[in-house]
């Protein structure tokens, strides 16, 4: 029996983006010598100097803080570069660091790899520093810039496309405003194949993909309905459309028409590079990031400051590793796997309810052809303590589920309603006050088409 997908569904290469939530953001440039957030272009690279720079360092936070990947800011929009391009001088090169025989992105490559990092790239389409910025000719030079970061520097599985073009800048001592039209300026559906071209499995990142979609805010979080399909009409990288595309890109529509996962970048202190007088986030703060984002089917993108000697400060290592030890717990205790489950409808013998929980992300539970509601029941032999719900839908066909509920029987034998939620997607967890409990329903009210889970876990308490 074959599926057929029920609305957009995800390429391969954005199934393997979903598979992992959790990663990070590295933002390094001028701006961290000069306590900037926005780097006006006309920065010396004789400023450029992290004498204790140590990519490794911030590798080994990533990978012990449990992160699958790490994207730097080759270039952010001041225009200097991390990386000794051919094209510029506006780069290490000129810089004291290693005599300017130096090239972070390859240091920060080379780190990824022995840490078992993916590693993804940022370069920043508008650049204060360059003379030719607004013009044609500066295509040619984003175009090369993007060849080398792509061609040079082995494997990517990300490529950030920053919406910001805040206007003024240096442009090459012009010093003024220049305005572009974002929505054709760039030629972004040519930039798209440069990199389908030389790197087909990274995914590109933006406010309209073509691969993945920026969530909208900065402040680390998802609306708790969050489609990851949507109208994708009227976006374009740093252009939304009006009145709520802005807010649209956060949760989706039910009736999108093109799959873009969405990922939520939030900086791990309140500002994205590392000055002096700020300090990271409380773990609280952060649990709650982690919590409405990837629990909520989204990927986080928790960025790292590195600091003026070019290492993440220490605070924040401790405070990565705090919050990784939650996320285990997070994630640790899934009795369902002990459980006997079944459901009120199955599309075929191999779709039955038992694929929810063999641990298996090939295999899934389809309720029959037409169906728009059914019931997925959890019996335990004894009565076990839970405190919340895990689900995820077969994205490989499609988002389909609009409503759930969750009920438990407990007590006196009754089912209660101890939570409700809208949409699933590749991964929703639904948490509750712990309750003892022999049974758990989860009722599925209303699917856009015959609902398709690839698992159900149900977390112990403790
Ligand atoms: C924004 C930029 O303007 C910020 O500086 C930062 O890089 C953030 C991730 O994206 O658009």
């Amino acid at each position: 029996m074959t599926i057929k997908p029920h609305g957009p569904f995800p390429t391969t290469r954005q199934l393997a983006w979903h598979a992992m939530p959790y990663y990070g953001f590295i933002h390094f440039t001028v701006n961290t010598f000069t306590d900037r957030e926005w780097g006006y272009g006309d920065e010396s690279p004789e400023i450029f100097n992290p004498e204790q720079l140590d990519c490794r360092q911030w590798a080994r936070a990533a990978s012990e803080g449990g992160m699958g990947g790490l994207i730097l800011t080759a270039k952010h929009h001041d225009g200097f570069c991390l990386w000794p391009s051919a094209h510029t001088a506006h780069s290490v090169k000129n810089s004291p660091w290693r005599n300017g025989k130096g090239d972070v992105v390859r240091e920060f490559i080379d780190a990824c790899g022995e840490y078992g990092l993916k590693a993804g790239l940022y370069l920043s389409p508008w650049d204060r520093n360059h003379s030719e910025y607004g013009r044609e000719a500066y295509l040619d030079y984003y175009r090369h810039q993007l060849e080398e970061l792509l061609t040079e520097y082995g494997s990517l599985f990300e490529i950030w496309f920053d919406g910001a073009n805040g206007g003024d800048g240096y442009y090459g001592g012009a010093c003024e405003s220049r305005k572009i039209d974002a929505t054709t300026y760039y030629r972004f559906p040519e930039l798209w194949e440069i990199v389908r071209q030389h790197q087909p499995e990274a995914c590109m990142l933006s406010d309209a993909g073509p691969d993945v979609r920026w969530c909208g805010n900065e402040l680390g979080f998802l609306p708790v309905t969050s489609w990851m399909k949507i109208r994708g009409e009227g976006y374009y990288p740093g252009v939304t459309p009006e009145p709520d595309g802005r807010d649209r890109l956060g949760s989706g529509d039910s009736d999108g028409d093109v799959w873009l996962g969405t990922e939520v970048d939030v900086s791990i202190r309140p500002g994205w590079f590392w000055h002096e007088t700020e300090e990271p986030r409380s773990l609280e703060e952060l649990q709650n990031i982690y919590l409405c984002s990837v629990e909520r089917g989204g990927n986080l993108l928790l960025n790292l400051a590195p600091d003026n000697r070019g290492l993440v400060p220490e605070a924040d290592v401790v405070r990565l590793l705090e919050l990784k030890r939650f996320i285990d717990r997070c994630k640790a205790d899934d009795i369902a796997t002990e459980a006997t489950i079944s459901a009120d409808s199955i599309l075929g013998d191999s779709f039955a309810p038992q694929n929810l929980i063999d641990g298996n992300q090939k295999t899934c539970w389809a309720a029959a052809e037409g169906e728009s509601r059914a019931v997925i029941t959890v019996e335990f032999s004894e009565k076990r303590r839970i405190s919340a719900v895990r689900l995820e839908e077969m994205i490989e066909y499609g988002q389909r589920v609009e409503r759930f509920s969750i009920l438990v029987r407990s007590g006196w034998g009754q089912m209660s309603e101890v939570a409700i939620g809208t949409t699933i997607g590749p991964r929703r967890v639904i948490r509750f006050a712990a309750i003892e409990a022999t049974r758990v329903e989860i009722v599925i009210e209303k699917s856009q088409a015959n609902p398709i889970l690839r698992r159900v876990g149900i977390h112990q308490s403790n």
